[in-house]
């Protein structure tokens, strides 16, 4: 795959003096291509007015362009019908969207939602709240030795009818990329509605919504090369049609009177208020930069550069690897370095210009199973080389000779 890094201007300057930025902190959030950014500001300049409101020029362009980005996104996830693809802030919003409207709706005390002991608060704390309202039980689809999902433990769970199981297609800690396809399949057969966060996946790998037969899909932009504040939630359009609304205002209705109001139809229903256009029209352009190269080249890249992290860093004296081979995982790699604390590796890397997360990354419960308090995490996508995973190793051993391990 050609480098893509000249696309990032970010990635086009130094720190700490003369020191190249290596920027391994994508699971986090992704940098952005030049065409994204001009996007951007292209609509600030030429398009911006307020969308599904104004009959002038500027508003129905600005109404088109980002109809047109709702078409670009769900077809990138193979979702055939844009109305089933509803712009939220992000995948934490698109989960708890389903929480609060569809879990309310359908779940009843003492029914039962499996999730996966590998699963970021985001796909956690929406269904602890829920199960706290309404009295619900939770269950964790244990991940084993292998730092897999044990698929027996998974089916011993599905004889207890669960409602719902809402799961990390790939985690964001150990990099394992779950089997979500069968194990939907799977749950659907046991009565279970399906949610997938999708948060660390459609980054990375070619997705499809319709092949994968999810219920509900939650995903981010800005892991995506995209800005923040814009994500999407996909939903079937059968169950998206039944749920009741999630928040209420301008544009979510079709009718209002001083008795009530009745609902606008999909995706609108769950798009309440001025939505976040230009975030949209920089998501839309995004999507576009991707699907020019292509997920499949995406994914080999990372696949190639997950083979060489794994066995560069397996090399390292005292250094532990989360995660399985890099067959059956993505390009995210957390470790722990013997006697020395996450947050100093982090810190000593950074005076190299390597930037990577140090801490729980928002997955607390999967700590305190590995007895870690925090792990240092690299995470790569296609502007990353092999160079960059050598000066990783390389500033690995620095930070250990600062530290007297050497
Ligand atoms: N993980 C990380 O550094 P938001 O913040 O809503 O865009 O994404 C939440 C989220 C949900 N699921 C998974 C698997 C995730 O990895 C994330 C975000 C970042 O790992 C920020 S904590």
């Amino acid at each position: 795959m050609k480098n893509y890094r000249d696309d990032f201007p970010i990635l086009d300057q130094t720190i700490h003096g003369d020191k190249s930025i290596i920027y391994l902190d994508s699971a986090a959030t992704s940098q952005k291509p030049k065409k994204v950014i001009d996007s951007i500001s292209e609509y600030y300049e030429q398009s911006n007015a307020n969308v599904h409101r104004g009959i002038h020029t500027l508003a129905e362009k600005a109404t088109a362009d980002y109809e047109s980005t709702r078409e670009r996104i769900a077809k990138f996830i193979g979702a055939a019908d844009p109305r089933t693809l509803i712009f939220t802030r992000n995948t934490t919003e698109s989960i708890n969207l389903v929480a609060k409207t569809w879990g309310h709706a359908n779940l009843e005390a003492g029914d039962l939602i499996l999730i996966s002991e590998m699963e970021h608060h985001s796909n956690l704390v929406p269904w602890y709240v829920l199960a706290e309202e309404k009295n619900l039980r939770i269950k964790f689809i244990p991940f084993g030795d292998d730092w897999k999902l044990d698929q027996n433990t998974f089916h011993q769970m599905l004889k207890e009818e669960p409602k719902l199981l809402a799961l990390t297609h790939m985690s964001n800690v150990l990099g394992t990329i779950n089997p979500v396809k069968q194990m939907i399949a799977d749950a659907r057969k046991a009565g279970a509605v399906t949610l997938i966060d999708g948060a660390q996946s459609v980054p990375h790998l070619p997705v499809n919504v319709t092949d994968l037969d999810a219920d509900f899909y939650a995903f981010s932009a800005h892991k995506m090369c995209g800005p923040t504040g814009i994500g999407a939630l996909y939903g079937k359009r059968t169950l998206l049609e039944s749920m009741p609304p999630f928040l209420g205002g301008g544009d979510m209705i079709r009718k209002v009177t001083y008795s009530g109001f009745t609902t606008n139809e999909l995706p609108y229903k769950f798009e309440a208020g001025t939505p976040s256009i230009a975030q949209a029209i920089g998501f839309g352009a995004a999507v576009d930069y991707l699907s020019e190269i292509g997920m499949d080249a995406v994914f080999a890249h990372e696949q190639k550069l997950s083979n060489y992290a794994f066995e560069a860093l397996s090399d390292v004296n005292g250094l532990t690897l989360l995660g399985p081979a890099p067959s059956e995982r993505g390009a995210v790699f957390s470790f722990t370095l013997q006697g020395i604390h996450p947050h100093d590796v982090a810190q000593i890397l950074d005076q190299d210009g390597i930037a990577v997360r140090a801490g729980h990354h928002c997955a607390m419960p999967l700590h305190e199973k590995l007895h870690l308090p925090a792990t240092t995490r690299a995470s790569m996508y296609l502007y990353n080389s092999e160079k960059d995973i050598d000066l990783l190793v390389e500033g690995i051993h620095r930070v250990k000779k600062v530290f007297g391990e050497a």
